[in-house]
């Protein structure tokens, strides 16, 4: 197989970003009157539906059933994810989510190998664009050939739809694809839109199940070792200055 394409989903996977959503979401909800609070621990169990309007929504029904639901709930929950959103790209504006290791040398790597780059993603083109111009620059996209984001599919993670229709912008089937997920709702939709994928793990999903997936690692400090798991058509010669 050679792998013409690498789908990168972002939460997690290109930076460790949930505790930013986490504490946005929080700073959205005191801004609003609301006395929620999502800790670590419930905000783990939360993350089992992907998408923060559809979190928000799983949170209420599941933690608050006496919840007096305002006339216009959508409207509701829709403005709470705006202003969390907001307080989210300020927090990736400010550096303080950066990309993950390795992440930004294999995006250069494979980009200069002439392997099509894409994003597949539940978050929003917003928090993508914001991430990826702090953490890669302002030509960002020019790496990507594809952004699949949010809500331009009917269905989330895990259903496959946002892999779909990346599969369909680049015009290639997925055995010459890869995807780089970091979740157990990811990689079962990169596994449904027939994609084979490897997974990075972080705190919120080390205890996710990843059958299926063709490789588990800590993290992509470690770029040659990828590479030779995956097959990729790419030499790893340290560029960046190795922190001691
Ligand atoms: C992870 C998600 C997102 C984020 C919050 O997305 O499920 O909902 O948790 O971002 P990914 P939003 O597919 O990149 O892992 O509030 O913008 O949804
Ligand atoms: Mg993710």
């Amino acid at each position: 197989m050679t792998i013409k394409a690498i789908i990168f989903d972002v939460d997690g996977t290109l930076a460790d970003t949930e505790d930013g959503h986490r504490l946005s979401f929080n700073k959205a909800f005191a801004e609003n009157g609301l006395d929620w609070n999502w800790d670590v621990a419930l905000y783990d169990k939360l993350l089992k539906v992907t998408g923060g309007k559809e979190r928000i929504k799983y949170f209420v029904e599941t933690c608050l059933p006496d919840f007096d639901k305002p006339a216009d709930y959508d409207e509701f929950v829709k403005n709470l994810h705006v202003v969390k959103t907001g307080h989210y790209n300020a927090m990736l504006r400010e550096g303080g989510i950066p990309l993950r290791p390795g992440i930004r040398q294999l995006i250069s790597d494979a980009h200069a190998a002439g392997i099509t780059l894409a994003i597949a993603t539940t978050t929003t083109p917003e928090n993508v664009s914001t991430l990826l111009e702090v953490g890669l620059g302002r030509d960002w996209q020019k790496h990507f050939a594809a952004l699949g984001c949010g809500d331009i599919v009917p269905h989330k993670k895990p259903a496959p739809d946002i892999y779909f229709w990346v599969l369909d912008k680049l015009g290639l089937p997925a055995a010459d694809c890869i995807a780089l997920e970091d979740s157990e709702n990811g990689l079962r939709s990169s596994l449904a839109a027939g994609i084979k994928t490897y997974v990075t793990l972080n705190h919120y999903t080390r205890h996710h199940d990843f059958s299926g997936a063709s490789g588990v690692f800590d993290d992509l400090g470690d770029l040659a070792g990828f590479y030779r798991a995956t097959g990729l058509p790419l030499s790893f010669a340290r560029r960046e200055p190795v922190v001691r």
